[in-house]
């Protein structure tokens, strides 16, 4: 399959890891939008939000988890972070590969829309 997120995850395109379990894949962001910008992704491929389906809720579920051990690495945890899914055009989401950025590490700005 032709996306580079599964391609991250099964490790045939390098990445910045910050944690990895059999699931789950966080790695740092090549343009980090704050001190502290990471992409936490499933390895199994599913586009968007918007194709989760409920055999994935417990991915899902992992990916909450997963940031909070992320957070508490990065040293966020108490000062706060913000976790995003952009989904779709009007989202901006650019990678067809399901992801949630965890931003963190100064104070972020007001979310827009
Ligand atoms: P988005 O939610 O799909 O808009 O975010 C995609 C992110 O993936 C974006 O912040 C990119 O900087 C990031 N990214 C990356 O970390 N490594 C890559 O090789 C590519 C994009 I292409």
């Amino acid at each position: 399959m032709d996306c580079l997120f599964c391609k991250i995850a099964e490790g045939s395109i390098p990445s910045k890891k910050v944690l990895e379990t059999e699931d789950m894949l966080v790695f740092h962001d090549i343009q980090p939008a704050a001190p502290v910008h990471v992409l936490i992704i499933p390895k199994k491929h599913i586009v968007s939000m918007n194709d989760v389906v409920e055999e994935d809720l417990a991915l899902i579920a992992e990916i909450h988890r997963v940031a909070q051990k992320v957070a508490q690495q990065l040293g966020v945890s108490e000062s706060g972070y913000r976790l995003i899914n952009n989904c779709g055009p009007d989202s901006g989401q650019a990678v067809h590969h399901l992801h949630y950025h965890l931003l963190g590490g100064a104070k972020l700005g007001a979310l827009t829309g």
